[in-house]
């Protein structure tokens, strides 16, 4: 029996360097060997105001994203969160379970309240119980995020303890986060204090996976560095050059003491002219599949009908033993 992987990615901006390294670089490399569940989390995206019109436009989009980066369809089931109600119905039962404090410790509640605080809805708030759903939804056993989601992974696992005290156990699985060693975390390109985001208003701070090869050469050769000169892998001492560093390191497979030999005497510059063409490279194939992909949104209709449907048929199976074991009438 494989082991069965859940991940997904809010529907906001369009996906960056960082949700590929941190994130879909890892989901693609464990297809193969895993069963794999993947989705866009559009209910999640709600939780900040969002054009409907943009938003339907850019569930497209992120599907024809997962793709172009190399999830196969076949392999994995793809699907969007909100054609699968099962998620919505379990997270009502998992928020009667969730003590308010440990949403009050949620730092990405506490970041993304500061930044919007003209909206700060309750969705906001429950935002990782709906999160901790998608999981056990699925019975998952590893769930591959950046290191910024490593606290909502923690939650989920309480709130399993939880159920099981009231519930018992055997009804929803434990599942474990799946952290990469490399670009967990990787850091915006002019403010390299913070996280690399794909809301972020400026632009200048991301690279876009289906950014194109202008784009990315002026972004990268832009990023802040320190004024040194030594290539030296340091991210508290140098944050910037160690963050073109890790991507440079995550997109060549070469190991940062092995970049810091092949730079020796050379300056920033260097490094960056070569990582920009690194990316405009690994990007190109994936934006040309994206262009095509994006010509023929009936067949994205038909691959997110047959994700739902399948990703469903998993998730029935879960509700049901859930409302059972809570005294819902079935
Ligand atoms: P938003 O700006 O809308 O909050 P985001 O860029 O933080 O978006 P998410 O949709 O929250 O992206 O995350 C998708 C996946 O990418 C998650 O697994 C997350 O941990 C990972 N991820 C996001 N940002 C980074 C980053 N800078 N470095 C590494 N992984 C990241
Ligand atoms: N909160 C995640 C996106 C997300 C997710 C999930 C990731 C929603 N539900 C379930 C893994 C498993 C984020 O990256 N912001």
């Amino acid at each position: 029996m494989k082991k069965t992987i859940l991940s997904g990615s809010t529907v906001t901006g369009n996906l960056t360097l960082g949700n590929y390294i941190g994130a879909i670089n890892n989901w693609t490399k464990l297809q193969n060997d895993y069963d794999c569940l993947y989705f866009l989390a559009d209910l999640h995206a709600l939780t900040v105001y969002q054009d409907p019109k943009i938003l339907r436009e850019r569930c497209y989009s992120f599907f024809a994203q997962y793709l172009a980066l190399g999830l196969d369809p076949q392999k994995n089931i793809i699907f969007v969160q909100s054609q699968v109600h099962q998620h919505t119905e379990l997270s009502w039962i998992l928020s009667s379970l969730t003590p308010m404090g440990y949403l009050n410790r949620m730092t990405q509640f506490k970041e993304k309240a500061e930044k919007h605080s003209k909206n700060i809805n309750t969705a906001l708030y429950t935002y990782p119980v709906l999160m901790a759903a998608d999981i056990l939804l699925y019975q998952a056993d590893l769930v591959p995020v950046g290191e910024d989601q490593r606290q909502h992974l923690e939650l989920t696992r309480d709130i399993v303890g939880f159920f099981e005290n009231r519930y018992g156990e055997g009804i929803l699985k434990m599942p474990e986060a799946y952290v990469g060693k490399m670009g967990a975390r990787i850091m915006s390109l002019q403010d390299p204090e913070k996280k690399m985001s794909k809301s972020d208003e400026n632009e200048k701070n991301f690279v876009s996976i289906i950014d194109d090869a202008k784009q990315i050469e002026k972004k990268i050769k832009g990023a802040t560095t320190d004024s040194g000169t030594d290539i030296k892998f340091d991210p508290e001492n140098k944050a910037g050059l160690s963050n073109l560093m890790t991507i440079y390191s995550v997109l060549s497979g070469k190991t940062t003491e092995q970049i810091e030999i092949d730079y020796e005497g050379k300056m920033y510059g260097h490094l960056k002219v070569d990582l920009a063409d690194l990316v405009v490279q690994t990007l190109k194939p994936v934006r040309e599949k994206y262009d095509d992909l994006m010509k023929n949104k009936d067949y994205l209709d038909q691959l997110m009908k047959s994700g739902a449907e399948r990703a469903e048929a998993r998730a029935m199976p879960t509700l049901e033993k859930v409302y059972k074991a809570v005294g819902l009438l079935r």
